[in-house]
């Protein structure tokens, strides 16, 4: 049975699956969506150094303690190598791996078929379907898929480390405005105090960690069930908008034929038809 994801390796086949849009992932997506909506996700951005890796690290083990099922996907674009992650997150990770609680996943294919964004979504479904009770998404900051990846995420911590430069200003105003608590790590630094000073601006919980001694965890895993146990219950209605319109035009998208569109800018350069009466059409069709 395709939605039977009762081992760790059914549920890898069914995360390859999703990830490279495999022939039949969607009917698969379509079994599974009834088995999801349990897990909570949780964003884990920032700049890289910042020690994201090392917070998901800690929190994994925080989760386990309380004998919850916890997946992690690490979304890495500047990874070129297909499924692997940096070497030093493997190698953090790896006291997990022996885990069954545990399943780590990384997300390193740039220019996914249909967009990172999506991909990692669905891959969260696939995990949330399996029955993980949370599951944590880790990006790098930077381009616009890693913000609507951390947008779509029930709560979205923004981690900076002090001594990273002009670390506020750096980070772009997007990652911060998606941001629902601030994770000031590497706080045994100089510069976590006032880092501090600079995000209360913001109006968001600011918590500092030590990702490296597990200081400060339990507190940021305390804070972030308080601000699940607040959300607005419309929150999700949002993000369904969100994702449908996305869903949607990407479908477009996909159903154009690559010929016709080149046959129609063909036309459009040398001045026989217009882009929008273009578009119009096919909208239509
Ligand atoms: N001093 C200190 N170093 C840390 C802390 N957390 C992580 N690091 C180190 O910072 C480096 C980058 O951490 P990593 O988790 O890979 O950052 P990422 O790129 O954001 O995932 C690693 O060498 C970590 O050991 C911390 O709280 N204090
Ligand atoms: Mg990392």
């Amino acid at each position: 049975m395709a939605t039977d994801l009762n081992n760790l390796r059914a549920i890898a086949r069914a995360c390859t699956r999703v990830e490279n849009r495999s022939p039949g992932h969607e009917q698969l997506l379509k079994e599974l969506f009834p088995q999801s909506g349990r897990a909570f996700t949780l964003g884990i951005t920032g700049a890289p150094g910042a020690g994201k890796s090392s917070l998901t690290s800690a929190l994994v083990s925080a989760l386990r303690a309380r004998e919850l099922r916890v997946a992690v996907i690490a979304v890495d674009p500047t990874s070129p190598f297909t499924g692997g992650a940096l070497l030093g997150d493997r190698i953090r990770m790896q006291a997990h791996h022996a885990d069954p609680g545990v399943f780590i996943r990384s997300m390193a294919t740039r220019g996914a078929l249909g967009g990172l964004a999506p991909a990692t979504h669905d891959l969260a479904l696939v995990l949330d379907a399996a029955g993980f009770d949370w599951i944590l998404i880790e990006t790098v900051g930077v381009g616009q898929d890693e913000v609507d990846i951390a947008r779509l995420a029930h709560l979205t911590a923004v981690v900076l480390a002090p001594g990273m430069g002009d670390s506020v200003q750096a980070i772009k105003a997007g990652i911060l405005e998606i941001a629902d608590l601030f994770v000031i790590n590497k706080a045994d630094l100089p510069g976590a105090a006032q880092l501090e000073t600079d995000l209360s601006d913001w109006g968001k919980p600011v918590l500092q960690t030590i990702a490296t001694t597990a200081d400060g965890i339990e507190a940021l895993f305390q804070k972030t069930i308080e601000l699940r146990h607040a959300l607005p219950p419309d929150r999700a209605i949002d993000h369904w908008a969100f994702r449908l319109r996305r869903m949607y035009a990407e479908r477009q998208q996909l159903r154009l034929d690559s010929g016709a569109v080149l046959a129609a800018a063909r036309r459009v350069a040398g001045r026989e038809a217009d882009p929008y009466t273009i578009i119009e059409e096919w909208l239509k069709a």
